[in-house]
């Protein structure tokens, strides 16, 4: 290709081709002429916000050049590709990344130093990109970084959502939602106007046979909404690799746009009409482990899926390379089912639109995609209405209903005796109305279909989708455990802890191969190795004071014992469970005698996480923590023993935070029902002890860091089946002291009963499906030994280094090499500019 290009024009390309800075000196003159030429502001009148917006396109610009080449050496490699396909990508803030990434992090710090600014303001000035709900978003960006870490040519899919989550404010106790409107200043974006697809819906489907005598299926007259390119350029750390995040924006097409209307005076019809299209992408759907079955998600995903697929065969078609060679090209993976009509779309380009016979396109679509499942609570199983699919999207309801009958014939051959097989198998429920069971879709159009931690890749085999286990055989599921990128949740998040750890172990290449982090079993007993890792954790805890007091006005003492729980609010995660036991707590404190107080150690119990907007009972749970908090921290009896804290608008960038901090965690969900579980992780590797239950990748966790080092306590998830059925046949005594808790709530101590009827009766009177009375007094006991573990600081220590230097395993760096070996069959790219040292700092 470059050789096309005459000699002279080549050299004046790359005599001035950009080539990024690379000292402190450089870095300035690059931001001030932002700051002064792009911003139009000058030294008398920028702020930190136009700080940060100077170095953030002094360090975009740095990126742009590595991707272009990237983008290059990725084309000319022609290899196979990835494609990461998820409605969710929770990426938190990109400049700190950015900077750790290239190695510039020192030489910005200085520069901005000089110029009159901290880092650490100018870095908070960013506004979190918060395109995801929870776990499923965030590992999406955790791979993100692990792709291009390792030099796999990988892109990722999504949606350029208007509003992201919804930021949380408290308001008397109570969780109030305002619009996350991100995009003022986004400099980590760049519009390609250029790169557009039109994507159809509704219409119908007309099937007749062509002059040739050839069969056609043509779907027609639909509506067209054009979706147009957004990149967002994705770092490698200690890499040239910067891979692409395109997410598609939804606007009215060109066509659609109706000049007809406009000129004919109907100027609101045409103008409602590009509203109703821009609509598509405005805003992410709040709901976390949870299916709503909206019209308009279900446009979203059909919307995603369709430009996504057409964007992806468009660059296989510059290949040349016939159909056949598609896998071979093109791995597509499915981030649990919103993407399952990827599979149906590609069917539908290669036998109506390409003209490839059924088998053999089936072929290649089961070839190319991999399906993992990150749930198996029934309610958030995405079904879709049978009738809606057919208004939206009418031919690939045909599609789908053939896929069923191929594959039930199949069945049928393989089990005749099996009779209600054929119904419990089918992508079809014959339910009023009918509706399409996605994840059995994803099954049957993928070639490997995978859990996200060892109890859960074994559960989805043995319950949910086990009878298709009998029909494809168990090697086509398969685990892959979840892991975290310790760029993020390490070295930038805890940037004295990584300091430390490489000043041990001689360098920073941990941060590429956690493993290396056994070393730090060596200084296990250095007494001035456990010295520091304490005051840094307790700098933490500091930091984290701060921000509680500022954000709710609560003060804390740092040395108290920090007790975390932040995640999304859910009944299965089981806040409740912790709240009731502070309240036990609570009434266990007020009824101690002087000398039973000071023994005790003093702790802080955090709480974070949002509610979705119309789940009632979390926002319950919510309430509760903040009227508790309000009546204990304010309990002279109790003092510093006890705080109860809930942290507003818990995030990524708030996560960076807290994370550090904790000195436990609470990761305690009903046995069987957390699927991994990512942030267990983080707190492990930041040096945090964990609280939990057999569930998810608690269990992997424990057995690399053994299980003297983590406060394990309920029951297991193969009883939950029989304690629920003893709750519901009246087989179960509630235990006393939660009993107590309750009567505490019902006297009115914190607040109006009535606002906590639910929660209670939820255990009382229905049957207490996530077992909170059973676990209840394991729970406290298991609190109890904490308290007296934390006495011993020397041991805690020690337990909390050789936590840390068994957490190689976690890293999202080898999930996704097992992904490449197992699910993808592909290999890094080799990329020479590795060599070129970065400082990495
Ligand atoms: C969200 C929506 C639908 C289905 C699943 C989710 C989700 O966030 N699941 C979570 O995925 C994480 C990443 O695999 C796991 O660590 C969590 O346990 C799981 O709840």
């Amino acid at each position: 290709v470059e050789s096309s290009i005459p000699e002279p024009q080549r050299e004046a390309w790359k005599k001035y081709s950009a080539t990024g800075f690379k000292s402190k000196d450089d870095f300035q003159k690059e931001t001030v002429r932002h700051i002064e030429t792009t911003l139009a502001r000058s030294l008398f009148n920028c702020d930190e916000k136009a700080a940060y917006s100077g170095t953030a396109l002094a360090f975009r610009d740095r990126l742009i050049i590595d991707w272009n080449k990237t983008q290059q050496r990725q084309t000319f490699a022609d290899q196979k590709r990835i494609y990461y396909l998820s409605l969710e990508f929770l990426m938190g803030r990109a400049l700190d990344n950015a900077m750790l990434n290239v190695g510039l992090k020192t030489a910005a710090k200085e520069g901005l130093g000089e110029l009159g600014f901290r880092i650490e303001d100018v870095i908070q000035q960013e506004h979190d990109a918060a395109l995801g709900n929870g776990g499923l978003g965030r590992l999406a960006a955790c791979f993100l970084d692990s792709l291009a870490s390792l030099n796999y040519a990988a892109w990722g899919y999504g949606l350029r959502y208007r509003y992201g989550i919804f930021k949380q404010e408290i308001e008397n106790g109570y969780q109030v939602e305002i619009p996350d409107y991100w995009l003022d200043f986004n400099p980590w974006e760049f519009p390609r106007n250029d790169v557009t697809i039109d994507v159809q819906f509704y219409g119908w489907v007309n099937k007749y046979t062509d002059d040739e005598g050839k069969q056609i299926t043509s779907w027609q007259d639909g509506e067209i909404v054009t979706a147009v390119a957004y990149d967002v350029p994705i770092p490698g750390y200690g890499t040239a690799t910067v891979n692409n995040l395109r997410l598609w924006s939804s606007k009215a097409s060109a066509g659609e746009f109706d000049f007809a209307k406009f000129n004919s005076g109907e100027y609101e019809n045409a103008v409602a009409d590009e509203q109703r299209a821009e609509t598509i992408s405005a805003v992410l759907y709040p709901n976390d482990n949870m299916d709503r079955g909206k019209e308009l998600r279900l446009k979203q995903q059909y919307f995603w899926c369709a430009a996504s697929l057409h964007d992806i065969i468009r660059r296989f078609k510059k290949s040349k390379r016939p159909w056949k060679d598609f896998p071979e090209q093109v791995a597509i993976q499915l981030n649990d089912t919103h993407p399952t009509l990827a599979i149906v779309e590609l069917q539908r380009i290669l036998v109506d639109l390409e003209g490839i016979e059924w088998n053999a396109a089936w072929e290649i679509v089961t070839k190319t995609f991999g399906y993992t499942n990150h749930t198996v609570l029934p309610e958030a199983l995405e079904k879709w209405s049978v009738p809606l699919i057919q208004h939206l999207l009418p031919r690939h309801l045909q599609i789908i209903y053939d896929i069923n009958l191929y594959f039930l014939q199949q069945v049928e051959r393989r089990f005749p005796k099996d009779r209600d097989m054929l119904g419990r198998v089918s992508i079809i429920e014959e339910s009023q109305p009918k509706t399409v069971r996605m994840a059995y879709l994803a099954i049957i159009g993928s070639h490997k279909v995978n859990g996200v931690a060892e109890l859960h890749s074994d559960l989805i085999k043995t319950t949910i989708f086990k009878d298709f286990v009998k029909i494809y055989g168990p090697d086509k599921f398969t685990n892959v455990t979840n892991g975290i990128t310790p760029r993020r949740w390490l070295h930038q998040a805890n940037p004295r802890l990584s300091e430390l750890i490489a000043s041990k172990l001689g360098s920073y290449e941990f941060l590429k191969d956690l493993t290396l982090l056994n070393k730090l079993e060596n200084f296990v007993d250095d007494k001035d190795f456990k010295k520091e890792w304490a005051e840094i954790k307790y700098a933490n805890k500091v930091r984290l004071a701060q921000h509680i007091l500022s954000a709710t006005g609560i003060s804390v003492n740092p040395k108290a014992l920090f007790d975390v729980q932040v995640k999304r609010i859910h009944e299965y995660k089981r806040q409740q469970l912790n709240i009731f036991g502070v309240i036990h707590r609570y009434l266990a404190i007020k009824n101690m005698s002087a000398e039973e107080r000071k023994k005790l150690a003093p702790r802080v119990s955090i709480f974070g996480g949002k509610a979705a907007p119309g789940y009632w009972m979390a926002k319950t749970i919510i309430h509760l923590v903040n009227k508790v908090g309000d009546v204990v921290n304010n309990d002279k009896d109790v003092g510093d023993l006890l705080k109860v804290v809930f942290i507003p608008d818990y995030n990524v960038s708030k996560a960076e935070i807290i994370i550090p901090a904790s000195d436990i965690s609470e990761h305690i969900s009903t046995a069987g029902t957390e699927a991994s579980g990512t942030s267990n992780m983080k707190f492990v590797l930041n040096g945090g002890l964990v609280i939990g239950t057999l569930d998810g990748a608690n269990i992997e966790i424990t057995r690399e860091i053994g299980e003297q080092n983590v406060f394990l306590f309920g029951n297991l998830s193969e009883d939950v089946e029989d304690l629920r059925h003893n709750h519901f046949y009246g087989n179960h005594q509630i235990d006393p002291e939660l009993n107590k808790v309750f009567d505490e709530i019902k006297k009115g101590t914190f607040g109006d009963e009535g606002a906590f009827s639910s929660l209670v009766s939820a255990i009382l009177d229905h049957g207490d499906y996530y077992l909170v009375s059973d676990d209840f007094n394991s729970y406290c006991k298991t609190q109890d030994l904490i308290d007296e573990t934390y006495k011993n600081q020397d041991e805690w220590v020690s337990k909390s280094i050789t936590s840390v230097a068994r957490m190689g395993f976690f890293t999202s760096d080898r999930c996704i090499n097992e992904y490449a070996d197992s699910i993808w069959n592909i290999e890094p790219l080799q990329v020479k500019e590795e060599a070129e040292v970065r400082s990495r700092t």
